[in-house]
């Protein structure tokens, strides 16, 4: 019997190479020392997958074969120049950068964003056809960094845009709802999807984090995609209880109002209270808990079609923890491995919504009336 939870992984993946820079490129003469590992090496989402596979989950699991998206996919979503430097720059000695210096990779490395964008867009065909209820596409490298026109924070190609364009464009979904934990901007289905209220691009992040300056809760989208952009920026240092009430009090009410067909899920797993590159304080059980959320949603809303796309996360340790939570959940399979770093973090804190975020919230909360 296939289990009603796709999945995507390919070996791939894990070899992108993010060379020995740090954030920035290591440099002799500015005293920027090489790193043994660029801080988005792939091995922290291969840990996630071998706990997957180690645990008996996969075995529960419907396998979805990434394929390699082609141009007329790519295209819906980037400007042709962006795309063709990629290629040229893939086939350079030591590769390329996807745009902002800082995101590395390495020759032949648009074959794996392509087999990214590529995993999206099967896992998203798995779920539109019935195939399965929901999947998971543990692909790398992520996506959600990526304009129209360029590449930044480590996104070649835009996963989740490729996939949302796929679904409204060559399946005739009629509206896909993108939901972004990742604790960074969703700027780049921002920018693509700005003017258009066929896609709602909902963006849960650390405010001002990365991109610098990007997600303020007044940028909204404009003509026809006024409203359609929902930012909810969050004060540093919350935890679990902050996104509980994000997820409660905002998202929920705009996949409500919005009333997708769809709903794809931008999965970062840097708001996580290990992560080096943000800093929120969510634990294994606070993924599950916004999960719980948007899947609940799904089943009022779309019959559950829910498709899950890798996008950050940093902490080698903590990832595979928060991953395995979330596709336990959507697969409603247990396999009894607990987070092991609980003991640790269980008792640091962010369970208590404070003043300051109850208010970030409620002013986001505002912003749903403007979605029909
Ligand atoms: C660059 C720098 C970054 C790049 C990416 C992230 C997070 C990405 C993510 C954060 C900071 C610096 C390009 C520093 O997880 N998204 O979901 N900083 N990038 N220097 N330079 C040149
Ligand atoms: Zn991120």
């Amino acid at each position: 019997m296939t289990s009603r939870t796709g999945y995507v992984w390919d070996a791939l993946y894990g070899w992108a190479d993010t060379g020995t820079g740090g954030l920035a490129p290591s440099s002799v003469a500015d005293r920027l020392q090489p790193v043994a590992a660029h801080v988005a090496h792939p091995d922290t989402k291969r840990r996630l997958h071998e706990l997957i596979a180690t645990s008996g989950l996969l075995k529960r699991l419907t396998p979805i074969e990434a394929q390699l998206a082609q141009e007329e996919d790519i295209l819906r979503v980037h400007d042709r120049a962006h795309y063709e430097r990629i290629l040229k720059e893939s086939a350079w000695p030591k590769g390329g950068d996807a745009g902002d210096g800082g995101s590395p990779f390495g020759q032949g490395g648009h074959e794996i964003a392509l087999l990214a964008a590529g995993g999206a867009i099967a896992a998203t065909r798995a779920v539109v056809a019935g195939e399965v209820r929901n999947a998971y596409a543990l692909v790398n490298p992520p996506g959600h960094h990526a304009e129209r026109a360029n590449g930044k924070g480590f996104c070649i190609f835009n996963n989740v845009a490729v996939a949302a364009s796929y679904a409204r464009e060559v399946l005739g979904v009629g509206r896909v709802a993108i939901v972004d934990w990742d604790v960074h901007h969703g700027n780049g289905a921002q920018d693509i999807f700005w003017s258009r209220s066929d896609v709602l691009n909902v963006s849960v992040h650390q405010d001002n984090c990365f991109p610098p300056a990007s997600g303020p809760v007044d940028a909204r989208g404009e003509g026809d995609g006024f409203g359609y952009t929902l930012n909810v920026p969050l004060p540093p240092g919350g935890g679990n209880a902050v996104y509980d009430y994000a997820f409660g009090e905002v998202v929920v009410p705009a996949l409500r109002a919005f009333n997708p067909d769809l709903i794809l899920i931008a999965s970062g797993f840097d708001a996580s209270i290990m992560d080096p590159l943000a800093r929120m304080m969510v634990r294994s059980d606070g993924y599950e808990r916004i999960a719980q959320h948007v899947l609940d949603a799904a089943d009022e809303l779309c019959d559950g079609r829910v498709v899950v796309v890798q996008e950050g996360g940093y902490s080698p340790y903590y990832v595979p923890f928060c991953g395995l939570k979330v596709l336990e959940l959507m697969s409603g399979e247990r396999t009894g491995i607990e987070d092991a770093y609980m003991p640790i973090v269980g008792g640091m804190g962010g369970d208590v919504l404070r003043d300051h975020e109850r208010e970030a919230v409620d002013v986001a909360a505002a912003l749903v009336a403007d979605i029909s």
